[in-house]
């Protein structure tokens, strides 16, 4: 009898090892179906902002250097996204929405917004198995997250969110035009949809969402796709009208703290002046959209 205690604490212990070691494996196989792409952007200075901005204008153009870092080539994805669900599942927590759909928790924070009512942007379903993508859906971008839920998933890949002036760098480089290509194109990215500016928006063939590598000619210098446009992309950095007047030349990371996140490059749901390249917005890191999503970066 005297040998059970160390018997259990043996069981128990190999018992915590094995799950440790199953979510780990978990987490190292969605990781390997993940396949995200990396853009290189080097060193160097850039500048930043409006270069038409007045005098009165929160975003004058300005000169800022940042170190090397890689961007995503796209949005992430559905099912990336859902990868993530899946290997934090025993994690969620989930909360019903008095508007209907659940709202799904994660060490103590709102992740996403499973809407559950069969609407166009209800993309991603819970099942006993796991999370699942409506079929046809696993390219598009995911939306419905919040910016908690973004810098989680980031954290999960062993990445970050882009800083805001990251963010703009990779959409521009030292080019001059307002889009990550140059002038504005309508038939290089996706935007403009119904009620907003243009009509029924079927000219670029997508009313919503477009899957993430569908405009391969409006990439930018440094080859990111759908910078401009498909979903608004989440930063790590906190939103400031005035911060451009006060930010370091070297690598600003944002305002200490804030209410709300940077949001950068417009959607399909923006008109044209909303998907340039220094055009910011923001949101409260706890609230989500039906176009907005996000894409990560990392440090060498
Ligand atoms: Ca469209
Ligand atoms: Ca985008």
């Amino acid at each position: 009898m005297k040998g059970l205690p160390i018997s259990w604490f043996v069981l128990t212990l190999f018992i915590s090892f094995s799950v440790t070691a199953a979510q780990t494996k978990a987490t190292e196989d969605a990781l390997q179906t993940m396949n995200i792409e990396w853009c290189r952007v080097p060193g160097g200075e850039f500048y930043m902002g409006d270069y038409w901005a007045e005098d009165e204008d929160p975003n004058p153009y300005h000169k800022v250097n940042l170190d090397e870092y890689y961007i995503s080539k796209h949005e992430v994805t559905n099912a990336q996204f859902v990868s993530f669900l899946n290997a934090i599942k025993s994690s969620i927590t989930t909360q019903e929405c008095n508007w209907g759909g659940l709202e799904l928790y994660y060490l103590g924070n709102p992740i996403f917004w499973l809407a559950q009512d069969g609407e166009w942007y209800d993309r991603i379903t819970m099942t006993d198995e796991g999370y699942r993508v409506k079929p046809g859906f696993e390219d598009h971008p995911v939306i419905e997250v919040t910016w908690f839920g973004a810098d989680a998933f980031c954290r999960w890949l062993g990445a970050r969110l882009p800083t805001e002036a990251e963010w703009e760098k990779a959409a521009r480089a030292d080019e001059g035009g307002p889009c990550p290509w140059g002038g504005f194109d309508e038939s290089l990215l996706n935007h403009g949809q119904v009620s907003i500016c243009c009509g029924e928006d079927d000219g670029d063939g997508y009313l919503y969402t477009a899957p993430v590598s569908k405009y391969p000619d409006g990439k930018s210098p440094y080859g990111c796709l759908d910078m401009a446009g498909n979903v608004w992309e989440w930063c790590s950095d906190w939103y400031d009208d005035n911060f451009y007047l006060t930010s370091p030349d070297s690598n600003p990371t944002g305002p200490e703290d804030g209410f709300s996140k940077v949001l950068r490059g417009g959607s399909w749901n923006s008109d044209e002046e909303n998907v340039y390249v220094y055009k910011r917005w923001d949101y409260a890191p706890f609230n989500r959209m039906d176009d907005l999503g996000f894409r990560p970066a990392k440090s060498p």
